[in-house]
């Protein structure tokens, strides 16, 4: 069995003072850092939204951040503006080890939105990392991150869904709490098999 960190989008924008900023978010930092050493394989992953990204409120007249609109795909959260490619909000935070192996981008394409480090919200485009695991042997997950009831629970579902054995380390992990969005993330993970050793931050 080889085993593998998967660290979801700890950056500036989900962190105190970002544009989407995630209550508490930059106190994953130390003990996601602190974990790493724990793991032979370490995965980061960014989002990583051009200008003008389908899920930005502001790409939408008359929508405002957290509105609902549908999409070709479904349901859509509409977000600040954030983690735009090649600007300071979509970097790691400053004190996030990022000597890990693989650095994963997603939400790059403009007329979709990705929450899973696996498949984008259509929940059929992949981003290839399955592959990736796949190849190098990895059966068991390990993730951490940012943010809890979104990135980290979506990727969750879809690991185990692809038959990975994963474990969220709730204590490494901050959630954005959008109208229950937190409680029903743990439900749904815990319906789905994945393992929560320790329980909400
Ligand atoms: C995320 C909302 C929009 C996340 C990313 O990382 O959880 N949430 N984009
Ligand atoms: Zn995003």
């Amino acid at each position: 069995m080889s085993q593998a960190l998967i660290v979801i989008d700890v950056q500036n924008d989900f962190c105190p003072g970002g544009a989407l900023a995630v209550p508490d978010g930059d106190a994953v930092v130390a003990p996601i850092n602190a974990m790493m050493a724990d793991f032979e394989t370490v995965i980061l992953t960014q989002d990583w939204h051009p200008a003008g990204h389908s899920s930005f409120a502001s790409s939408h007249a008359g929508k405002a951040p957290f509105d609902l609109v549908e999409m070709a795909y479904g349901t859509q959260v509409l977000w600040p503006d954030h983690c735009v490619q090649g600007r300071k909000g979509a970097s790691f935070h400053a004190d996030l080890d990022t000597s890990g192996d693989l650095i994963l981008r997603k939400g790059f394409r403009r007329n979709i939105d990705s929450y899973s480090g696996f498949f984008e919200n259509d929940q059929q485009t992949p981003t290839g990392l399955e592959g990736y695991l796949r190849t190098r042997g990895i059966t068991e997950l390990t993730l951490v991150g940012l943010a809890t009831d979104f990135c980290v629970a979506y990727t969750a579902l879809d690991a185990a869904k692809l038959g990975f054995d994963v474990s969220v380390e709730l204590s490494a992990c901050r959630a954005i709490d959008l109208d229950g969005s937190l409680k029903r993330a743990l439900a749904d993970m815990h319906a789905a098999g994945v393992q929560l050793p320790t329980g909400p931050a």
